[in-house]
C-alpha cells in the first residue's frame, strides 16, 4: 500500500495540523528534492500548522520527473525521519500540494507562478543551476536551454506584469556566497538580455533576500525507505531522512506577504552575511575537505572519515584556525561554539552521509568553501595547511580514476591536473577557477 491522505498511520507520526485542502498554493518552489522537503517546506508546513494560512507549495523539478513520480501519487504527502544517536522521529509534511516537471509542462509552471496566490518562489537548484560563467557572469546561451530557471521566472513575471499583479520574492536557498545579491544580479542580466521591458518593473516590484540554510539531508536510499515503510506501515516513496539540527537565517526583505517562519524557527535577520560566511566556509568547507581527503583514505560516509584520527585534527583545524578568523561574527554568534557543534553533526552515527554525495561539482563548490578562506590569509602573508591538504586531496581525487568525477566543467578538470602544474592550471589567473587566492 502507497502512503495517501487516506492511510491510517501508527499514532507515533506527527501529522499535519491544519486542513490541507483549504490551503491556496502561496508559493512555488524550484528544485523540490530533498533538501526542500526536510528543510524550508516542513518550515511552511510548522507555520500553517501555527495559522498561518494559504502557504502550500508547488514544486518544481526543472527536468527529472522522479521527484513529481514519487509525491503526486501520495497527494503531494511525504515523511521526514529525523535520525541522532538519541533514536528517530518521523512527521508527516502536508506542504507541498503537487509537483511540476518544467520539462514536460512548462506552461503550468509559468501559470503558477503567475497565479495571483503566488508570492514567493524560491530556489534549491544547486550551485550550478544559476548558470554562471567562469567570469561570474549569466550564461546567456546556457539561460536560454531547458533547464533554466530564468526562462520560467521572467516568463511568469511578464504575465504578472501584464495582470498588474504584484511582484514577487525570489528566495535563493541554494549555499552560495551572497545568494539574494547573486541571484538578483543574473536573474537582471537575463531580463536585459531578453525581457528589458521587464527590468524596471522587477527592480521596483521583487526582492531576492539572503539566507543561510542549513540542514543536514543525504540522498535518501532503498534501505531508507524500506526501514521508513515499516515504521509508517505503507509504502513512502517521497521520505527523507535528515539530523535533528536545523538552521535558518533570512534577511528580512520581501516583495509582499510570507509566513511567520520566525514564529516556528527561523531567524529573520537584517544581515545574513556573518551567517552565510561561517556556514560556508566552517561548515562546507569542512565537508568538501571531508569528502576528498576521506575517499582518498578509503571511506564511505562522513562519520567514517571524521572518527578517522589522520583526518579530524585537519577538519578541526581547518574550521578553528584558518576559517573561524575569516568571519566578522555577528553579535551572540559564537564560532568556537559553532566548530564544536558542527564535530558533533557529522560525527552523527545514525545519518549514513556519503562523501561521494558532497564530492559532487567541485568546481561550483570549492570557491565559496576554501578559496576565500586562503586568500584573506594570504593577504595578511599566512599559509593554510588544512586547506592546502584538502586541495592536494581534490587534485588526488580528480587524477585517480577511482570514483567518476560529476561536475560540469569535468573535462577540463581533467585536462588540468593531467599536466606537471595542476595548481596553476586550476586556480592561476588562467585556469579553470580563477580567484583572488593563488597557489605560490
Ligand atoms: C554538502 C551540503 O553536499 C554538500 O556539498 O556540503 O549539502 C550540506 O550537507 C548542507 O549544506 C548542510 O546544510
Amino acid at each position: 500500500m502507497r502512503l495517501s491522505a487516506q492511510t491510517p498511520l501508527p499514532a507515533s507520526v506527527r501529522v499535519p495540523g491544519y486542513d490541507r485542502a483549504a490551503q491556496a498554493p502561496g508559493i512555488v518552489h524550484i528544485g523540490i528534492g530533498a533538501f526542500h522537503r526536510a528543510h524550508q517546506a516542513l518550515y511552511t508546513d510548522d507555520a500553517m500548522g501555527a495559522g498561518d494560512r494559504d502557504w502550500g507549495i508547488v514544486g518544481v523539478s526543472l527536468r527529472s520527473g522522479d521527484v513529481a513520480a514519487q509525491l503526486n501519487p501520495q497527494g503531494g504527502l511525504y515523511s521526514v525521519a529525523t535520525r541522532s544517536a538519541a533514536g528517530s522521529e518521523l512527521r508527516l509534511i502536508g506542504a507541498v500540494q503537487k509537483v511540476l516537471v518544467a520539462a514536460e509542462d512548462g506552461q503550468a509552471v509559468i501559470a503558477a507562478i503567475a497565479a495571483p496566490t503566488t508570492h514567493i518562489v524560491s530556489f534549491t537548484v544547486t550551485e550550478k543551476g544559476y548558470l554562471r560563467g567562469a567570469d561570474g557572469a549569466l550564461d546567456l546561451a546556457a539561460a536560454m536551454g531547458v533547464s533554466s530557471l530564468y526562462r520560467f521566472v521572467a516568463a511568469g513575471m511578464v504575465q504578472r506584469k501584464a495582470a498588474g499583479l504584484p511582484g514577487l520574492t525570489l528566495l535563493s536557498c541554494d549555499n552560495l556566497a551572497n545568494n539574494g545579491a547573486v541571484l538578483r544580479r543574473l536573474m537582471r542580466e537575463y531580463l536585459i538580455a531578453y525581457h528589458s521591458d521587464l527590468a524596471a518593473w522587477f527592480d521596483a516590484t521583487c526582492r531576492c533576500p539572503a539566507t543561510m540554510i542549513d540542514r543536514i539531508v543525504p540522498a535518501t536510499t532503498d534501505a531508507d525507505r524500506a526501514t521508513i515503510a515499516a515504521e509508517l506501515g505503507v509504502r513512502d516513496e517521497g521520505a527523507v531522512v535528515t539530523e535533528g539540527f536545523s538552521q535558518w537565517v533570512i534577511e528580512d526583505d520581501f516583495a509582499g506577504p510570507r509566513p511567520r517562519w520566525e514564529a516556528v524557527g527561523a531567524q529573520l535577520v537584517a544581515d545574513v552575511a556573518p551567517y552565510e560566511t561561517a556556514k560556508l566556509r566552517l561548515l562546507n568547507g569542512a565537508h568538501s575537505a571531508l569528502a576528498y581527503i576521506g575517499l582518498g583514505r578509503g571511506h564511505a560516509y562522513v562519520h567514517q572519515a571524521i572518527a578517522d584520527r589522520a583526518i579530524r585534527p585537519v577538519i578541526e583545524s581547518l574550521m578553528r584556525d584558518e576559517a573561524a578568523p575569516t568571519i566578522d561574527a555577528a553579535p551572540g554568534q559564537d564560532l568556537s561554539v559553532y566548530a564544536d557543534a558542527l564535530l558533533d553533526r557529522f560525527a552523527n552515527p545514525a545519518l549514513d552521509h556519503r562523501l561521494i554525495q558532497i564530492a559532487m561539482d567541485g568546481s561550483q563548490k570549492i570557491p565559496q568553501r576554501w578559496l576565500e578562506t586562503l586568500a584573506w590569509h594570504q593577504r595578511r602573508g599566512a599559509r593554510c595547511p588544512s586547506l592546502l591538504a584538502a586541495i592536494d586531496a581534490w587534485i588526488a581525487f580528480l587524477r585517480g580514476g577511482a570514483f567518476p568525477i560529476d561536475d560540469p566543467l569535468a573535462d577540463r578538470l581533467r585536462e588540468a591536473v593531467a599536466g606537471p602544474d595542476a595548481m596553476t592550471a586550476l586556480f592561476g589567473a588562467d585556469g579553470v577557477l580563477p580567484s583572488e587566492w593563488r597557489p605560490e
